[in-house]
This record gives structure tokens, sequence and C-alpha cells, in this order.
């Protein structure tokens, strides 16, 4: 029967070929990844054939004595087909034995019915097969299936350039991108420089007003044509406003009839950022209970993996089977992103930010320390005299260090590259709740670099508060050196991905320079100076700051930025020559972000928006305020702001992609707890949470499904299982820290009070409006805050004079005990600048006419009540 069915596929594709082979060729591609350059991403394959990518083609392992040809197979689903289109379907194979592989397009289930089936015989020289076919029905998710079993002997089938080329072009998604007239959509510092972009057909200039809260024009000027921006392939002007300094919320931008979102102008826009994105780590702590009181109710949720069933860690984690025979307590510290993985790579970088952000305040002048300090942000350590981002890089310090190989055992003193799930566990999913058994991956020589440098960094920070702690660190530290250059290619496999990111990086001389880096400004020791100066990468700045920006697997520039910007003993002109690199980098970056039509300082090559874009766009401008506090030329600065622009909605999509900020901002990140999209009691990301944004390899079936042909940055879509555009990650966040951190000192001064956590003092004026009948109410709310200060998270408190009950709330958490009723911000209105607003409201019943509250508090201060 499988034979007849074949034959009739084959002769199908014989018969019409010369008739739709070149229509067929010119169809869309329905193949994702078929040339392997994103690993294994879209292939599937049976468990008795594990594939994986060597030389860039896809290999698995066939055993010897398996049946039927469909008793090993390595395939791909997903594949719209629809009845009678023509397809074309070429792939390059190779085998280490002969062997007729059968490659069917069928259904993806029962009855697997056929639409195209052939027997290719495939040999050890590669070669390259090409057949045609017509579909008889109409498939959403078909299947290409390369049937290799079959064979007497165990063989390896290698596979390149599969494609399956045909049928229409499936609806192109179109995005809703709102306004054309794009801005940044918190606002612009008042002293800033102040930019925008229009799309637009025209090519001559247009006239641009700006307009504020009331109506009324307070400037105008022309628009700059700038052709056709490649990054969005869209007809863009751009215009500037800089020189309009006046404070205010609620301003827009009109060109040619349309009008922007509405920003503020002013100096105290980024206070509650700074310390929303460091909330971020908190909330994503392992070990422990994350508290009500800290992060609000919404948000709370019970401790992950402290052994608790279902859990099955971390206090004893196994390795994976025959990589080690111990245990190890590994809880606590954070999870890596939307999944439950920890990775030491990647919880190096993450947490060496979130240092810096701490570390730029003690070496840089008019930076706001304070904000950073003991009481000021979401930690349970408040209080303990230690300033709060130093206790939350604590919780991830003590897990780095956990994960070392114990003394006396094989490779003592390297790092476990990673701990995670077996396997992957689906959306949504509590930690505490995931019933995976964890496991230790092999140690590697970057991880183990990741706990030297980070280790190193923490020893100096700690000094001051816990001797024994610094301690602890610099030891940690020196081992791990140690045990790296004793192990310096102990490399992590690139295809060890399942139930976790595998983070594998084939080059760690980066990792080497970072590391020596931090133990030689901690240390002044000698060893560590010769390492750095040694360093091929030393003095080269192209190599130390990549042009498409430091990341996880590019981390010299951190050494970099720390050797100059803390004090330690390069002689002057050694650290003249690091402040080169970095400023040379910044050139690079500044010069990008003006020449960008959308203002962003990220020029990848061939506009190749990569998996966490906007982390790279944030670590380029790390570097280039760290070239502004070395320099305090503004050239800097300003490209630090026009990232910021894009960041919060200067962008092809309009979109702001931190949660909480901007009228549009991301919502519906790829995380297993705050997965609101699939689950309304959950809650969306918390505010200050940046999306991973565009990316052109599209890797997740969502985007691919939508956004295939897409502009680079424009690859990007909100939604819960776009993993590959849309996912939040602590490495993402802790640049987004240091940059909010960063650009909340400009506008402060640095000595304001404190960072939007405090109650702070409002100044206020709440509206209540009503609508009543006998028996129920509708009540909408406006908060005004009146003062000149940020107020973030608010609350607002008052007591019903009468029996009215709140049944059902929108845009803000209300609770009501007796009379009393709380009102809490919801996740993407959490601030109120000076001078902005907030709305929410509710229905209700009474037993007669209910009254206006006569007072009402915000954050325990009484507002005028309207
Ligand atoms: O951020 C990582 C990105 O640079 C890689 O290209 C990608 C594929 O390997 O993995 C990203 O990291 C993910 C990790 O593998 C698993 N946890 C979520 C991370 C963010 O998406």
């Amino acid at each position: 029967m499988l034979g007849a069915v074949a034959a009739a596929g084959l002769l199908a594709g014989v018969l019409t070929a010369p008739a739709f082979a070149a229509g067929a060729a010119d169809g869309p591609e329905l193949i994702t990844n078929g040339d392997f350059s994103s690993g294994t991403t879209g292939w599937w394959w049976t468990e008795n054939t594990p594939g994986k990518i060597v030389d860039g083609r896809l290999c698995a392992d066939v055993p010897a004595g398996t049946e039927n040809p469909w008793d090993a197979i390595v395939g791909q689903n997903d594949l719209p087909l629809a009845a009678g289109e023509g397809y074309e379907l070429s792939f390059t194979a190779s085998a280490t034995a002969p062997i007729t592989v059968r490659t069917n397009v069928q259904m993806a289930t029962e009855p697997w019915t056929t639409e195209h089936a052939s027997a290719d015989r495939i040999d050890t020289e590669a070669k390259t097969f090409t057949h045609v076919f017509t579909a008889k029905a109409d498939h959403e998710a078909a299947q290409l299936a390369f049937q290799i079993g079959g064979g007497d002997q165990a063989y390896t089938f290698c596979v390149d350039d599969v494609s399956l080329t045909g049928g229409a072009e499936p609806p192109v998604y179109e995005p809703d991108t709102g306004s054309p007239v794009r801005v940044n959509q918190v606002g612009y510092l008042a002293q800033g420089p102040k930019s925008g972009t229009f799309v637009t057909d025209s090519t001559s200039a247009l006239t641009w007003t700006l307009k504020n809260a009331d109506g009324a024009v307070k400037a105008t000027g022309t628009t700059t044509p700038k052709g056709v921006d490649p990054t969005s392939r869209q007809n863009v002007h751009t215009f500037d406003f800089s020189g309009f300094t006046e404070a205010g919320e609620g301003y827009t931008v009109t060109v040619d009839g349309q009008t922007s979102e509405p920003f503020g102008i002013g100096d105290d826009l980024y206070a509650s950022l700074r310390s929303d994105a460091l909330a971020y780590f908190y909330h994503n702590r392992s070990g422990i209970e994350i508290d009500a009181d800290l992060v609000g109710e919404e948000y709370a949720r019970p401790a992950g993996h402290v052994g608790v069933a279902p859990n099955q860690g971390d206090t004893e984690v196994p390795c994976q089977p025959g990589v080690c025979d111990y245990t190890l307590d590994v809880s606590g510290g954070w999870y890596d992103a939307g999944d439950h993985g920890k990775y030491v790579v990647n919880g190096g970088i993450s947490v060496a930010q979130v240092m810096a952000t701490y570390e730029r305040t003690l070496t840089t002048e008019d930076t706001g320390g304070e904000k950073l300090g003991d009481g000021k942000l979401r930690v349970p350590e408040r209080g303990n005299g230690v300033p709060d981002i130093l206790d939350e890089a604590r919780w991830q310090m003590d897990f780095m260090m956990s994960m070392m190989v114990p003394e006396g055992e094989p490779l003592a003193g390297m790092a476990h590259h990673k701990i995670h799930d077996k396997a992957w566990t689906g959306l949504p999913l509590l930690p505490h709740q995931d019933p995976q058994p964890r496991e230790l991956h092999p140690p590697s020589t970057a991880a183990t670099l990741n706990v030297a440098a980070s280790a190193a960094q923490c020893a100096r920070l700690f000094e001051e508060y816990d001797a024994d702690f610094a301690e602890r660190c610099l030891d940690a530290a020196e081992t791990a050196w140690a045990a790296a250059k004793a192990h310096p290619d102990v490399l992590a496999d690139p295809n060890d991905g399942t139930g976790g990111g595998a983070y594998s990086d084939d080059d760690v001389r980066d990792e080497f320079y970072w590391a020596a880096a931090e133990l030689f400004v901690t240390t002044g020791k000698d060893t560590y100076r010769q390492a750095v100066l040694g360093s091929p990468l030393h003095g080269d700045a192209d190599a130390v700051f990549p042009r498409g920006g430091m990341s996880w697997g590019a981390t010299a520039g951190l050494g970099a930025l720390s050797l100059a910007t803390v004090p330690n003993q390069l002689t002057a002109s050694q650290l003249q020559a690091v402040r080169a690199m970095v400023t040379e980098a910044a050139d690079g970056y500044a010069a990008d972000s003006r020449a960008a039509a959308y203002g962003v300082p990220y020029a990848p090559q061939d506009n190749h928006y990569v998996w966490g874009s906007n982390s790279q766009v944030l670590n380029n401008m790390v570097v280039l305020g760290t070239a502004h506090d070395l320099t305090g030329e503004a050239k800097y600065r300003d490209a630090v702001l026009r990232g910021l622009d894009y960041l919060l909605g200067r962008n092809p999509l309009n979109q702001s992609y931190v949660t909480g900020y901007g009228e549009r901002d991301s919502r519906n990140q790829h995380h297993r707890f705050w997965a609101n999209q699939l689950d309304p009691d959950l809650p969306n990301p918390a505010p200050g949470s940046v999306a991973g944004g565009p990316n052109v390899d599209i890797q997740d079936p969502v985007a691919q499904d939508k956004l295939k042909g897409c502009a680079p940055a424009m690859c990007y879509i909100d939604h819960i299982e776009s993993w590959a555009t849309n996912e939040i990650t602590i490495n993402w966040n802790a640049p987004l820290a240091w940059v909010a951190s960063y650009v909340d000192d400009l506008g402060q001064g640095g000595d304001e009070g404190p960072g939007g956590e405090e109650p702070g003092t409002p100044t206020c004026e709440v509206t209540y409006s009503s609508n009543r009948w006998n028996s129920g109410f509708s009540t909408n709310v406006t908060v005004r805050n009146t003062g000149a200060q940020t107020v973030s998270p608010w609350e607002l408190t008052w007591s019903f004079a009468d029996d009215q009950k709140i049944t059902q709330a929108w845009s803000a958490q209300v609770t009501q005990t007796g009379r009393n009723v709380v009102a809490k911000p919801a996740p993407w209105n959490t601030t109120i600048p000076a001078g902005g607003s907030v709305n929410f409201g509710f229905n209700g019943t009474s037993s007669g006419q209910a009254a206006n509250p006569a007072a009402v508090s915000l954050n325990g201060k009484a507002c005028a009540v309207k």
C-alpha cells in the first residue's frame, strides 16, 4: 500500500514537472532553517537517531538493524500545502554507507496521506536531489520526513540545503504600527536631543508641529527626508525639536495630519525605570518566596526549586549521566529567562552588569548611588546596611560560586556550564510546579571564567560591607582562574540544548580577557596584568567591542570598561590605551546612531538583527554612556538617549519594548509565570521588563508563521510563544538597569530624592466621577501628580461613607476591606510622572444613592478631590 502511494506521488511529480516547475521554485520557501544556520531549530528526529550539526549540516546517527524506512526519521513539521498547487523539493544528502532514503511530504498524523514520496540512492559523496509534485489536498501542517531506517548496518546520514518551495504566497501579516509619527513614548530629557521619525511616501520636506497637552502649538519646523531606511524598508523623514526644553506631559508631534503618541519632556522621567529594571532580578529569583509586600499580590509566588515536590531540586542536583558522581546544592540564583534554567555563562554577564550599575556610582561624579542604596529597592534584605543592589547581586553570586566543581574531584575549581530541566516544559508553569528532574551539565572553560570575572568584581565591591564574603569571592575568582588556565579549551557542546539553552561559545579569548581584567583591577597582581596586556584582544577596539555589541558570548568589553573606569594599577599610558578603545568603539556606535533613520546605535553587518537585538542596542548604549562619563562629550550622551528613544517607541513598529513604559508597550513576553496571555489569572510581565526584540532569524513557530520576509527591525511580535523575538532574560534587563540608572542620573544630577521606591511626598489631584443608579454605580478615577517628583509605584486609598461595594475594576488592582479601599497600579501604569496622570475605574453595587468619598490619599498624602 505504502509503495503504491509512493509510486503515485513520484508519477505525479514526473508528469507535471515541466508545466509548473518554474512556478513552484518561485513560490515561498516553506522549510525553516533549511541551511541549518540556526542549528537544529525547526527539525526533529526519532529518538533512536539523534541529530546534530556537523560542519553546517544536520547529521543523524542511524543505528544498525532497523526494519522499516520509517523506523528512523529526520523531519520538519508545520508545512502548509494547498490543493492543486505545485511544489519543488530539493536537498543535498550523503551517508557514510550507501542507503536508499525515502523522502515523504505527508500528513503529520494518521492516515499519513502522502503528497509526495521519492526514493533516492544516497552515497558517501553529497548529492543534490530535486523533486516536483502537485498537492492533491489542502494541509495546514504537513510534514517532510526523511525516512532513513531499514538498513542492516549503522551509518550516519547528513543533509543540507533543504528547500520546499511553491504554492501561493501566504497572506502577509500586517503589524498594527499605529501612527506613522514615531517618538519616544515615555519622553525626552529637557536638555537632551529630541528627535523622531515619520513614515511617509513623500520625498520632500514636510512641516512638523509640536503641541502641548492642551493642543497649543509650541514649536514647528520641517522634516528631513531620509529615503528608504534599510532596517524597515520604509521611506522615512526625521524631525528634530531639541531646541524646545519646556517640561510637561502630553506633548505630541503632528506631521502631515498624523499625530504621534503622547510623551513627556522633563528631568525626572526615568526614576521608576531604574528601580523597575532592577526589580526584574528579585522577581526572577529562584529558591525564595517572592513577597507580596515587595511586589504586590499579583506578582507574589512560592519559592521555586527548593526541594519541595513536585520540584526535584535544586538543593541536591546530580550531573547528567556520565558527567560526575556527586551532587551539588545549587539552589538560589536567578532564573535565566522565560525558562527555569540557570546558566553560569549568561549569569556572569548579567550579575556583572548589575554590579557595574552600582560600581559606576562609586567611580563617576554626580551619580545616584543613594538610589541603589539600602532600603531603596525591592529586595527582602532591605535594612541590612548593605546597598540593595549588592544584596541582589549576592543572590546570584552565591549561585555562581555553588556551581564550581568541589575540591578533590576531576576538574576541581572549574564551573559547571549550567543546570536546568532534563526536558523542555510548556507554558504556563510556575517555578515551584516544575516537575522535571534537574541536571548539572559538564564544566566549561567559559563558565569557569564567568565565575572568575564576576567573583573578582564581587570581591572588591563587598570588601566594605562583608569582608568574609569578599574573601570568599576572591578565593573563588582565583581558584576559577587557575582552573581555567589549566583547562583552557573545555568547550560546551553546541548541541546540548534539550530542556535548556546551549549557551555554547567556541572562542574563550574574550572571557580570559574579561576575567584577567577584573582580577587585575581587584588585586593588582602582575600575573593578571600580564594576562591583560598579553591578550591578543588588548588594544583591538573592534575585537573587544564588536560592532554588533557585547553579549554573553562576547565579554571582553566588560573587562575593558572596568579597566577604563575603576581605579587600578595600569600605567597612565596603558590606561589611556584602554580608554581609547572605549571611545573608539563609542565613536562607531554614535556614528551609527546619527546615520540611522530611527536613531538606533546598532548597525550589525547586513542589518542582521540578532536574537536579543534590544540587548545589543543596550550594550552599545552602555559603552556610549561610559564614554560620556569618561569624556563629558555630548555626542556620546546623545547617542544613548537616541537609543532609548528607539527602545521606547521611535522604531519601525511604533513599539515600546519595555513593559509598563509607553502607550504601546510589549506585555506578552515569553515567560512561564508572567503568562497572562495564556491564563488571565496570571500577571503580565512586571513593569521594566525588556523584550528581546527584532530577530531576523525568527526561529520560533509564531514568528515563522507571521513574520516571514520581515524587514530586519520589524521581525518582532508581542506574542508569548514567540520566544525568539519576545523573551525576557537577565542579561537583557541588566544593561537596561545600567542605562536607566545612567539616564536617570543625567536628568536628576544624581542628588535628588529616592529612586521611585519610597512613598515620596506627592502633591495630587483626584477626579472621581460616577454614573449612579439605585442599586449600582460605575466610576472613573483620574489621579494627577501635580508635584515635581515622579510617583512610582502609586497607591490610592479612601473610605466609603456608605455600603457601596466594588465588584469589578479595570486598569488598577482594587481591593476593598469593609469601607476601606486600596487601589494599586496595573502593570502598565505604575508610574505617574510629574505633571502626568493615570486612569482607572470600577463598577459596584449599593443599596441606595451612594456618595463620592470625601478624602482620597496618594501614597499616604491627601489629594485634592474634584
Ligand atoms: O540569548 C540567547 C541568544 O543569544 C541565542 O542566540 C539563543 C539561541 O541559542 O539563546 C538565547 O538564550 C536563551 C537561552 O538559550 C535559554 N533561555 C532563554 C534565553 C533567551 O531567549
